[in-house]
Parts: structure tokens; C-alpha cells; sequence
């Protein structure tokens, strides 16, 4: 997503702008919308399996997260009996549910959602910060998507406003993430990837042969 450093003249706050392209810069852009060559993935779900872990640690948030995520898989073509969701207390607990998830090799993404929101003590630094190093390394580890739905805001205010307000539902582009890399993975896996110049490892062209 576009930065203000990246978008000079942009004034950002909490209404949503676009930049010169017209792409909002505060929302997920559509797959389309940055043009040229290069492989990506595409927003068809259909046949993937997603696990959804959501944290019922400030519940009248994620719980609209949820709803974000789980209209947009809708939307992708993944059915309720593709899609797994389970619940933790809080976003600490992300990780180790959405490992769990992976390691059973089951899913084609996983996506985590919670709401960190900054309290009068440190705790929030904390668990923001691990909960985002601790999906970040799930999805390394294990090789597979593993997205990052966790807003970690100020205020209730801001909370809402990214969770089906103002400012989009960051559950939804969460999912739409996941569908995204999840088909991005595969064509990458099914199609040899090869830098100018150089041949396609040989056990791709072997595949490609038969
Ligand atoms: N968990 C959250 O998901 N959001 C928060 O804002 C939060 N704060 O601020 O404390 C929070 N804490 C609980 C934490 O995630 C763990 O569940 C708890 O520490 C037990 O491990």
C-alpha cells in the first residue's frame, strides 16, 4: 500500500485519499490496479482451503473483522466447508493458533485478526509487537500465507473506523490478502520462475514436459 513518503502531496488522515492513479491510498488496491507485466495472484478462491483465527480479546471489534473476512472469502468463492474459523483470548495467542493451523498442512493461508488498542501501560507494545513478529514467522516457517488482520491503533475511535467504518475493514483486505498470495503461491509454484537469461530449474522443465 501506497505511504505518505511514497506519495508526496497526498494528505493523509483519517478520510480516505488517492493518489494521482486514483488508487485509495489508505485501502488494499485492487489486483488490477497497478498495470504491466509480472505474475500475481487473482481473487479466486474457489477450491482453496482458508483457516481464519480470530481474537476474542476486544470482541466488538474483531468481531466486525470477522464478519469483513468471512463476507470477502464469500465473495472469493470459498465456501463455509472450505474455511475453518477458530477463536483465541487475545492477539498474543495468534501465532501459536495459526502454527498450529499451518502444521497440519490442511490450509492454503491462514488469516489472523485481532484489535490491539494502546491502553495506559506498555502491555500494548508487547503484544503488538510480538503478535505481528510471531505471525511474520509462522508464515516464514511454514511457507505459506499467514496474514497479518491486526489493527494495532491509539483509540476505540480508530479501531472502528478500519473495521467496517471510514477507513475500510481491515479483515476484509486481510482475506482478500490471503486469497491473493495463496493463488500468487501457486502459479509461482506452477510456473518456473526464471531470472533473463538464465533456464527454468531443470525439475520444473521436467514438469512442464510430462
Ligand atoms: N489482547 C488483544 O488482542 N488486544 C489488546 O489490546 C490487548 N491489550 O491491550 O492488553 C490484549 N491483551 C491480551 C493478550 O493478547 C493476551 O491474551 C494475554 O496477555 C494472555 O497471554
Amino acid at each position: 500500500m501506497a505511504s505518505a513518503e511514497e506519495s508526496p502531496g497526498v494528505e493523509l488522515g483519517e478520510q480516505s485519499a488517492t493518489h494521482d492513479a486514483g488508487i485509495p491510498v489508505h485501502r488494499l488496491p485492487a489486483i488490477g490496479d497497478i498495470d504491466g507485466e509480472g505474475t500475481r495472484g487473482s481473487d479466486d478462491g474457489t477450491g482453496l482451503h482458508i483457516a481464519v483465527v480470530c481474537s476474542r480479546f476486544n470482541g466488538h471489534v474483531t468481531r466486525l473483522l470477522l464478519a469483513g473476512a468471512l463476507a470477502e472469502l464469500d465473495r472469493c468463492g470459498v465456501t463455509e466447508t472450505d474455511r475453518t474459523v477458530v477463536f483465541v483470548p487475545g492477539a498474543f495467542e495468534l501465532p501459536l493458533a495459526a502454527m498450529t493451523m499451518a502444521g497440519t498442512h490442511d490450509f492454503d493461508a491462514v488469516v489472523c485478526l485481532g484489535a490491539v488498542i494502546r491502553g495506559e501501560t506498555s502491555h500494548y507494545d508487547f503484544v503488538a509487537g510480538e503478535c505481528a513478529a510471531g505471525v511474520q514467522r509462522v508464515q516464514l516457517d511454514m511457507k505459506l500465507p499467514v496474514v497479518f488482520g491486526v489493527l494495532t491503533t491509539e483509540n476505540l475511535d480508530q479501531a472502528l473506523a478500519r473495521a467496517g467504518g471510514a477507513l475500510g475493514n481491515k479483515g476484509t483486505e486481510a482475506a482478500a490478502t490471503a486469497i491473493e498470495m495463496a493463488t500468487l503461491l501457486r502459479r509461482l509454484a506452477s510456473t518456473p520462475v526464471a531470472a533473463p537469461g538464465k533456464a527454468a530449474p531443470a525439475e520444473h522443465a521436467k514438469e512442464r514436459a510430462s
